[in-house]
């Protein structure tokens, strides 16, 4: 089987990529990336010889429909992922997210290629901290931020060319990933490079935002189920039942690694910070039998800790540059 994966050298993608090649032998990857700031050929460079790597735009149509006619299933990681970059500039948002997606749809229209399409639970705005519901496959999108927004207008695309044109597509929607090769600008791995390189964690506003955190792997073995087993046309969410505020989880990391959990620093909090993520994810469960395995979050997260720690080349040459310009927005 011949399976093309957008966005695999990102930190979603690579740890997908990773498992295949551990995971399913008859099954042969080739990765499309562009290769921005967020991707990094090293995320894969220990399974190079395993896989086939294109350097190359999801929006660029004459290669996108060479390499889908090739396949015989698509998984499209690809995106510009960080809400606060989406913020400063939303452009790449709008031509990777939206374009970049048409582009794909139109390719697997084209090949008659399975097509499963990773969102986010942002799609469906936020919800109030005492709001006993969570978001499900019923919720309707209400997305905040630019980035979401471009995520919701690259669901609805999938969404008509299945019902338009009959395209064999699955969706999934899930909460906050963390683990290995999560680039440095997010929430975790940024305040674990921090106390690394002995700058105080940021923690934005009063920290009572509630994020539902599940491990990549966990993320990346539902994808897979969903591949395998899904229904045509249907959106699946994806979460783990790990709902902690901001505040919960910078004390965690200070804790973990032997430093006073006050340490910390508040600083400006993001424009139209989304309050709380929250997933009911029975239908996958239910249907498809998924089941998180890494259910305990603070082991996950010393885990996670470990691998910044030891894996200290694959993002110090970057932390300067990530913290200048989180400084230059007062974060
Ligand atoms: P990431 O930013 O770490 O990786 C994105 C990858 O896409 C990078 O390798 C980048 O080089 C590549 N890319 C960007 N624009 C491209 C283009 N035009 N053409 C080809 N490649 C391009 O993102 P991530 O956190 O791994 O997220 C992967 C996917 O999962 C995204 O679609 C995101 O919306 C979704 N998602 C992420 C999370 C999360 O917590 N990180 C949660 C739910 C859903
Ligand atoms: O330094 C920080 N301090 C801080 O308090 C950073 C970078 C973030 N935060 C807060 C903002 C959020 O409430 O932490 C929370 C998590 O922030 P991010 O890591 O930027 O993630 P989020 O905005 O929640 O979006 C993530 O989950 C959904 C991914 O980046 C998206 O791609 C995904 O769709």
């Amino acid at each position: 089987m011949q399976m093309l994966v957008t966005g695999g050298a990102g930190f979603i993608g690579s740890n997908f990529v990773h498992a295949v090649v551990r995971d399913r032998p008859g099954v042969r990857v080739t990765v499309l990336d562009s290769l921005t700031y967020a991707g990094s050929r090293r995320s894969l460079s220990t399974i190079n010889d395993s896989i086939d790597f294109v350097e190359g735009d999801i929006a660029d149509a004459d290669l996108v429909d060479s390499l889908v006619a090739h396949a015989d299933a698509v998984v499209h990681f690809a995106a510009e992922s960080h809400n606060d970059n989406s913020l400063a500039d939303p452009s790449p948002f709008l031509q990777t997210n939206i374009i970049g997606t048409y582009t794909l749809l139109q390719a697997v229209r084209e090949h008659d290629v399975r097509y499963h399409h990773v969102s986010t639970d942002e799609v469906y705005g936020d919800l109030e901290l005492n709001d006993p519901t969570r978001f499900t496959e019923h919720t309707p999108y209400n997305p905040s931020s630019p980035y979401s927004a471009t995520k919701a207008a690259s669901d609805m695309l999938v969404r008509a060319w299945v019902r338009s044109f009959g395209v064999r597509a699955t969706l999934s929607n899930c909460s906050n990933n963390y683990g290995p090769y999560q680039h440095i600008e997010k929430f975790i791995p940024r305040q674990i490079t921090n106390i690394l390189t002995g700058v105080r964690p940021k923690l934005y506003g009063v920290g009572k935002n509630v994020r539902d955190w599940i491990h990549v792997e966990d993320h990346n073995a539902a994808v897979w189920r969903i591949l395998e087993s899904g229904e045509i046309g249907r959106t699946y969410l994806i979460g783990a039942d790990g709902e902690l505020d901001n505040l919960s989880v910078v004390r965690m990391i200070l804790e973990l690694m032997d430093k006073d959990p006050e340490d910390f620093d508040h600083v400006a909090d993001r424009a139209g910070h989304d309050l709380r993520y929250a997933i009911d994810s029975s239908a996958l469960r239910n249907e498809l039998g998924w089941q998180p395995r890494y259910n305990d979050f603070r082991s996950g997260l010393r885990a996670t800790i470990d691998w910044y720690r030891e894996n200290q080349t694959w993002w110090e040459n970057i932390k300067g540059a990530v913290e200048l310009r989180y400084h230059v927005q007062g974060a």
